[in-house]
Parts: C-alpha cells; sequence; structure tokens
C-alpha cells in the first residue's frame, strides 16, 4: 500500500453536536459531553452532547406527540412529499454533509460522495415511493345468512420507533431505518454511533427545512451500554426497536426488549465468503474481490473476508489480489487519489492489528499488507492499517471463523461446489456472498445453496432499494429493504365487516 501526503485536508474546527429533540438542537440535561475524533488524523472533530435517561425520555415524548398530532393528521400524500422534500434538502447541503462524514470517519471523499450521501437522500424517494403504492391483503368471506363479510388489512404505525445505528456507513444506514419509518407514519428517535453524530445532527436541519414536524425525528447522542442506547431499548413507550450493529450488541438489546416483547429488527455482522470459480471472468473477479474485500477499509458488513478459489486458479489469484491490496493509497480524503482511508477508532485499530497478530501466530502466509502503514502527519497519528492478504490457515483458525471488520481477507483453494459450498455454510453467520462464475446454471445452483440472506453472483453490494436485506444465522432477524421495511414498520389490523 502507498500513502500520501496531505495536502487538501481540510484543517480541523472543533464544533459543537447537540442533540435535536422536537425540532430543536438542545443541550443533554446534564451538559455533559464526549469527544468525537477524526480518525484520520486523530483531532477533535466535536464535543457532543451526551443524552441520558432524561433526555431520552424527552425525545420519547417529544415523538409521542407528534405522532398523535400533527403527523398523525397528515394525509399520506403530504406526509411522503414531506420526505421527499427532506431528500432534495439533503441534497442542498451535500458538502455540508460529505464533510461531516468525513470528519467522522475519514473514508475517502470520493466514498463519501458517491455511495454515503447520495444514498442518504435516495432512502428518502424510494421509501416515499414504495408507501404510496403498498397495499394490503382483503377477502369476502361467506356466512350462515348469505350477506357474507368483508375482512381487509389495514396497515398502522407502531408509534415511536427507535433507531440504534453503528458508525460504518452513518448517514445511509441511518436514513435506511428513519425513511420507511417515517413513510409509515412512525415518529423515531435515533441514537447515532457514539464515533460518528455528525450527519444525524445535520439531518436535523434538513428535516426543518422540509417541514417535518417538530418531534417526529430525534436524535440522542451516547454510548450504548447502561447508556443512552441502552435508555432508548429500554424506554416502555418504544414500541419497535431498529438496530445494525455488532451481534453480541443485538442479543444485548434483544435481552433488554424482551419485558415489553418489542418488535425488533436486527442487522448484525458477518464473515463473508466469496467464491471464485475457474470459469469466472478473471480479472473482474480479482476487481470485485478487491473491492469486496477493502471497500470502506473493509468497515461494511457485506466485505469478504474469507475468499474460496478453485485450486486451478489458487497462485494466479493470490498473487492478483496481493498487487490490487498494496495498490491501495491511503491518507488524505480529500485527495482524489486516496482509495483507502483509515479505521475507525484506536480501539478498533487495536482489535484488527491483534487478528493480523493472532493470524501469524495461526500460521498465516501473509501475501500483502499485515501491519501499520508509514504515514506523513497529520494521518501518522490516524487509524491506519494496511490492506492484508492472507492464507495458509486451516478453516478452523479463529482468523478465518471470527468477524474482523477490517480490510483484510483469507484466501483458501478447492476443489469441487459440494466442499465450497461446506466451507462458506460452515460459519455462525450468514449475511451475504459473492459467486464469480461463467456458468449460470453453478450460478444459479450455487446461490440457492449458500445460508445467507443475500447472494450476489459476479458482482457485489449491487443495490436495488425494493430488495430484501438481512441476514440468516447470527447474522440477524428479519428482512429490510422495499416492501419488507413497510412491513415491519407499521402493524397490519385486520378490519372484519358484517354486511
Ligand atoms: P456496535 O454493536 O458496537 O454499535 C452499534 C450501535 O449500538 C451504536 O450506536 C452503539 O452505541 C449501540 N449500542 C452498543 N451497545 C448497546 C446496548 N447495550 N444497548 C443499546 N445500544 C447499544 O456496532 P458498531 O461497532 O457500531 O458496528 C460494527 C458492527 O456492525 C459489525 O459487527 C458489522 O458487521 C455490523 N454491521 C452490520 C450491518 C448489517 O447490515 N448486517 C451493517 C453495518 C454494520
Ligand atoms: O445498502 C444497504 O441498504 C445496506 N443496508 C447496507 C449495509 C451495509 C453494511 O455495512
Amino acid at each position: 500500500m502507498r500513502s500520501r501526503l496531505s495536502s487538501l485536508h481540510k484543517k480541523p474546527m472543533t464544533t459543537a453536536y447537540k442533540l435535536f429533540i422536537n425540532g430543536e438542537y438542545v443541550e443533554a440535561a446534564s451538559g455533559r459531553t464526549f469527544e468525537d475524533i477524526n480518525p484520520a488524523t486523530g483531532a477533535v472533530v466535536a464535543h457532543v452532547s451526551e443524552a441520558d435517561a432524561d433526555d431520552v425520555d424527552r425525545a420519547v415524548n417529544a415523538a409521542e406527540a407528534a405522532m398523535r398530532g400533527p403527523w398523525a393528521k397528515l394525509p399520506q400524500a403530504d406526509r411522503l412529499a414531506a420526505l421527499r422534500r427532506v431528500a432534495d434538502e439533503i441534497e442542498k447541503r451535500f458538502d455540508a454533509f460529505v464533510d461531516a462524514e468525513i470528519a467522522d470517519t475519514g473514508k475517502p471523499r470520493s466514498l463519501a460522495c458517491s455511495v454515503d450521501i447520495p444514498r442518504g437522500a435516495a432512502n428518502f424517494r424510494i421509501f416515499a415511493d414504495l408507501a404510496r403504492g403498498f397495499s394490503t391483503e382483503c377477502f369476502e368471506t361467506d356466512t350462515d345468512d348469505g350477506a357474507g363479510a368483508l375482512n381487509y388489512g389495514v396497515r398502522v404505525p407502531h408509534g415511536v420507533v427507535g433507531v440504534i445505528c453503528p458508525w460504518n456507513l452513518p448517514l445511509l444506514l441511518l436514513t435506511w431505518k428513519v425513511a420507511p419509518a417515517l413513510a409509515m407514519g412512525n415518529a423515531v428517535v435515533v441514537k447515532p454511533s457514539e464515533e460518528t453524530p455528525g450527519t444525524a445532527t445535520l439531518l436535523g436541519e434538513a428535516m426543518n427545512a422540509a417541514g417535518i414536524p417538530p418531534g417526529v425525528f430525534n436524535v440522542v447522542h451516547g454510548f450504548g451500554e447502561n447508556a443512552a442506547g441502552d435508555f432508548l431499548v429500554r424506554h416502555p413507550r418504544v414500541r419497535a426497536l431498529t438496530f445494525t450493529g455488532e451481534t453480541r450488541t443485538g442479543q444485548a438489546i434483544m435481552r433488554a426488549s424482551a419485558a415489553r416483547v418489542k418488535h425488533l429488527s436486527f442487522e448484525l455482522g458477518g464473515k463473508n465468503p466469496a467464491i471464485v470459480f475457474a470459469d469466472a471472468d478473471f480479472e473482474k473477479a480479482v476487481a470485485g474481490t478487491a473491492r469486496s474485500t477493502f471497500s470502506n477499509c473493509g468497515q461494511v458488513c457485506l466485505c469478504s473476508e474469507r475468499v474460496y478459489v478453485a485450486r486451478s486458479i489458487f497462485e494466479r489469484f493470490v498473487e492478483r489480489l496481493g498487487q490490487e491490496a498494496r495498490k491501495l493509497v491511503a491518507g488524505d480524503p480529500y485527495d482524489s487519489k486516496t482509495t483507502i482511508g483509515p479505521l475507525i477508532s484506536k480501539t478498533h485499530r487495536e482489535k484488527v492489528l491483534s487478528y493480523y497478530e493472532l493470524a501469524r501466530q495461526e500460521g498465516a502466509t501473509v501475501i500483502a499488507g499485515g501491519g501499520v502503514p508509514e504515514m506523513d502527519s497529520p494521518f501518522d497519528t490516524g487509524c491506519f492499517v494496511e490492506p492484508t492478504v492472507w492464507t495458509g490457515l486451516p478453516e478452523t483458525a479463529r482468523s478465518v471463523r471470527e468477524e474482523i471488520f477490517g480490510p483484510v481477507c483469507h484466501v483458501t483453494p478447492f476443489d469441487d461446489e459440494d466442499e465450497v459450498i461446506a466451507m462458506a455454510n460452515d460459519t455462525d453467520y450468514g449475511l451475504c456472498a459473492a459467486v464469480w462464475t461463467s456458468d449460470l446454471s453453478r450460478a444459479h445452483r450455487v446461490a440457492k445453496r449458500i445460508e445467507a440472506g443475500i447472494v450476489w453472483v459476479n458482482g457485489w453490494f449491487l443495490r436495488d432499494l425494493r430488495t430484501p436485506f438481512g441476514g440468516v444465522k447470527l447474522s440477524g432477524i428479519g428482512r429490510e429493504g422495499g416492501r419488507h421495511s413497510l412491513e415491519f414498520y407499521s402493524e397490519i389490523k385486520n378490519i372484519c365487516i358484517k354486511l
């Protein structure tokens, strides 16, 4: 990997991020704040108000009042028009959103501009469109008197939905949940990751400008356990929770929400396989696997951490993947030549580096990377690691079994289809897989047998927002996307009219 000296990077300017409750930016009642750090440099981006239980209660009260008041009374067409205006307002503030996302994550500007922020706007438009066309079932029922009855479903909002988000794609994942929740008439209280409070805070401004009534969208900043996240999960008037993050956090949320039997949607961790057959377009498979391993510095839940390659092309593939890893350029997010950012935090870097060490102890051959790149100031205090490719580990090695969430994969050779499917499925996770082949029948056969919620053939992270998204096993519960989101963010009520 090459690293680049900064000439372009924006001078850090420390700001203050407040809570957003009932349409206003407010301090936490306790006055407590925590620091938001730029992982590319270690500079303090913002002092962030930290919500305590009273602040979460304030936010839930505001959401409930909005739900019962102006938001509930708005005709659906007006509600959905307001969501489209939110998309417009995000686009009007495009650069501010991009800068906030970069300050919090250090990701390359090219990525924030092409993925994170456009998807933030697109999520509002797609769910406004889909909610308009969403319908329910209706049955004509026979009765003894011959007059019959009519049974039909109506969709009603849950009320207040708690939205708990991770740090890897902050605006994208937050709006992926907020947009359908609002489209179905709920009000939300959002708890962004403590690592990335910026774009969630800015979204309050876009909501106000779009005319979303006060209280419909609220943001409480803070941490997870025994803190804002936990207070939101346990709040008795939060009826549904949507969470994206680590599996063990999902397990804690599930335990905490059992007392009130809350509706849950979980998008959790993964240890996703990529499978490359000998008949695949070789260069496309190399480029696709480099992308699925190293995008966002490997911090996408969909990233491939286990790569299985047909033995006949194994050596050549490993060599090419290693070359692609070494080509990545770390450094100034504002430099168009930068292609990989830092990890999100020092703590996460320690975790990833501990796997770099563990893999060596487990006997890995390091094809590329495996360490920390030399960086120039101010990035020498950032959380960068080298993009890494390993081979030679058994399938039982911890580095091959546990989610690392960094720019790293292990490549294993295989001899036949049954063997590779067994290896791909030998995991507690099941979020997604990528299969590379030019044989259409094989593509379908393999995709069907892989235990995962999503399988891409000859591609990766190709998104159509109408499709179901989610995982099996420890990768999650339920599906979001398209009508699946609209179903999760509402209750169906059957009305039976005796005619
Ligand atoms: P995390 O689980 O540590 O934190 C996610 C959020 O949960 C944060 O806002 C955090 O403050 C909050 N939280 C933590 N403990 C809590 C508790 N006890 N109660 C309530 N809230 C709590 O995850 P992360 O480190 O932010 O994100 C990385 C993880 O997310 C990886 O495991 C990755 O695979 C997963 N992820 C999955 C998907 C998916 O779609 N399946 C998408 C993105 C990330
Ligand atoms: O694209 C999406 O809608 C989505 N939920 C992506 C998740 C990426 C995980 O890091």
